[in-house]
C-alpha cells in the first residue's frame, strides 16, 4: 500500500512531539497522550490472559508423576524438583505473549486501554476432559495508581494462580523504562506453592516510532519445598547477542545460589524462540544441550469470552466497544468522544459514591496489609528468597541498595489478593 505523504508528515510531527512529551513526562502513563496510530484497542485488563496461554502447560505443573523431559543422567530427580521444571517452563512460555504479542498482531507495542476502576475481563478454557475448565478473571483494582488483579484457576487439576500488577514509568531522555510491582502466586494441590516476581523493561524504538519491548533485570522462581530459580534477562548486543535473550539457573536452595553452588540445570536461549537446557554447569561449554522450549508452538486453547452483546457494562470489550472501533479506524475526534463518554460516567460515579459517603466496592479481590497475609504463602516464600517485604519493585532483594532507593516511610506493604467466596458469590458477572 502507498502511504499518503501527507498523512505520513503529520504521523511524522505528532510524534516527534510525542517523544519530547515523553523527555520530560511525570506521572502515569494513562496521562500520556500518544497519537492514535499508536493507540491499542485492547485494554490492560486482558493482559492478564498472558499468563495461560498455553494452558496445557500450566496444568502440567500439577504432573502427577510424570517426568519431565529432557532428563539428564546426572540430574537427581525428586517429585518437587520435578515439578519446579514444569513450573519453570510454563513461566517461560508466558512471556512472548507478555511481551512480543503486540507486535506480532498489530506491528509494533502500541499504548493499551488504560482501565477504569472496577472494570472486569473474564474468559475460560474448556478442556477435553478429563482436565476440566480453566477460568480467567481479571479486575481493575485501582484506579490511581492503575493496579489489575487477577486469578486463573482449574479446580480439577487443583492448580491456581493469583497475582497483581502495576507498572511505574520512568521518564528520561526519550528512554521509557518500567518497574512492576506486585507478584504472582502459583498454587498446586494443596501444598506445593511458588513465588514469581515480575522483571523490569524498557521500551526501545522510539525514535524509530516502531516500539518494542525488552525486557532488563532478573525474575525470581521460589518454591516452597526449596527450589530457587534466577531468569536474567538480555536485550540486543549482549551475552549472545540477540534479542528476548535468558539465562536461568536452578538452585537447591537460595542458599546454594548464595554459595555459588553448582546450579541443578541451566536453561539458555531466548523466551521468543527457542531455548534449551543443560545439566549442572554445562551450560558454560555447550555441553550436551537439550531443547528445553520453543516459543513458535502453537496454543493448544483459545480462551474463550462471550459475544460482546452477552456482557455485563462493566466488562472490558463491552465498555470500551466505541472507542476500539475509532481507534481501529484511526479517528482522532471519534476517539477523544468516545473516551470522553467513558470518563465523565466513571467520574459521574465517583461523585455520586462521594455525596452517599461510600467507597467503591472491589468485586474479586482484597486489599491486604502484608503483616496480615496470612491465607497467602507470599511471608514465607520471599523470606526464603530473602526478597525484600516493603512496598519496592518486584523482586527486589532484602537490605540491597535498590531497596533502600524505593523505600518510602509512609507506605507499608499491601497486596491484593483473590477472595474465592466472592466469585463464588458473584451473580453479576457470568462466564
Ligand atoms: C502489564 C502487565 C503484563 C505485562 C506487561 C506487558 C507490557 C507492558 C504492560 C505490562 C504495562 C503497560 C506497558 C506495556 C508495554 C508498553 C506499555 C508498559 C507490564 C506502555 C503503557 C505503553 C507506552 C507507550 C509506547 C508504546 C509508545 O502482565
Amino acid at each position: 500500500a502507498s502511504i499518503d505523504p501527507a498523512a505520513a508528515e503529520v504521523a511524522n510531527f505528532t510524534w516527534t512531539k510525542f517523544i519530547k512529551n515523553i523527555a520530560t513526562f511525570k506521572g502515569d502513563l494513562s496521562a500520556l497522550t500518544a497519537p492514535p496510530f499508536i493507540l491499542s484497542p485492547v485494554s490492560l485488563t486482558e493482559f492478564s490472559q498472558y499468563w495461560s496461554e498455553h494452558p496445557d502447560l500450566l496444568l502440567a505443573a500439577n504432573n502427577a508423576g510424570s517426568q519431565f523431559e529432557p532428563k539428564f543422567e546426572s540430574v537427581k530427580y525428586t517429585d518437587e524438583l520435578n515439578q519446579f521444571l514444569f513450573v519453570v517452563r510454563w513461566f517461560i512460555s508466558t512471556l512472548k505473549s507478555q511481551y512480543c504479542s503486540r507486535n506480532e498482531s498489530m506491528g509494533s507495542e502500541k499504548k493499551p486501554l488504560n482501565p477504569f476502576l472496577g472494570e472486569v475481563f473474564v474468559g475460560k478454557w474448556e478442556h477435553k476432559d478429563p482436565q476440566g475448565t480453566t477460568i480467567c478473571l481479571s479486575e481493575q483494582v485501582s484506579h490511581h495508581p492503575p493496579i489489575t488483579a487477577y486469578s486463573i484457576f482449574n479446580d480439577t487439576n487443583r492448580i491456581s494462580l493469583q497475582g497483581y500488577n502495576q507498572a511505574k514509568p520512568t521518564f528520561s531522555s526519550a528512554m521509557l523504562s518500567v518497574k512492576q510491582f506486585g507478584h504472582a502466586l502459583l498454587k498446586v494441590g494443596d501444598f506445593n506453592e511458588y513465588l514469581l516476581t515480575l522483571p523490569s523493561l524498557h521500551i526501545e524504538g522510539l525514535i524509530a516510532a516502531s516500539p518494542y519491548v525488552e525486557l532488563d533485570g532478573k525474575s525470581y522462581i521460589q518454591g516452597s519445598f526449596g527450589h530457587f530459580a534466577v531468569i536474567e534477562f538480555f536485550g540486543k548486543g549482549w551475552m549472545s547477542g540477540k534479542k528476548n535473550s535468558f539465562k536461568c539457573k536452578v538452585y537447591g536452595s537460595k542458599t546454594e545460589y548464595d554459595e555459588d553452588i553448582k546450579p541443578i540445570v541451566v536453561i539458555s536461549g531466548q523466551w521468543s524462540g527457542k531455548s534449551t537446557i543443560y545439566a549442572g554447569d554445562d551450560e558454560k561449554k555447550k555441553k550436551n544441550p537439550q531443547e528445553f522450549y520453543d516459543a513458535s508452538r502453537i496454543a493448544v486453547e483459545q480462551l474463550s469470552v462471550k459475544p460482546i452483546e452477552e456482557q455485563n457494562e462493566i466488562e472490558s470489550r463491552r465498555a470500551w466497544k466505541d472507542v476500539a472501533a475509532a481507534i481501529k479506524e484511526g479517528d482522532f475526534n471519534k476517539i477523544h468522544q468516545s473516551k470522553t463518554v467513558l470518563e465523565e460516567t466513571q467520574r459521574a460515579l465517583r461523585k455520586q459514591e462521594q455525596e452517599s459517603g461510600n467507597t467503591w466496592n472491589n468485586k474479586w479481590f482484597d486489599l491486604v496489609p502484608v503483616d496480615e497475609d496470612t491465607k497467602s504463602s507470599y511471608m514465607k516464600l520471599a523470606t526464603l528468597a530473602q526478597l525484600s517485604l516493603e512496598d519496592v519493585p518486584s523482586g527486589t532483594v532484602a537490605g540491597s541498595k535498590d531497596e533502600a532507593k524505593w523505600l518510602k516511610e509512609d507506605s507499608p506493604a499491601q497486596h491484593w489478593r483473590f477472595n474465592r467466596e466472592k466469585w463464588d458469590n458473584e451473580t453479576e458477572i457470568t462466564l
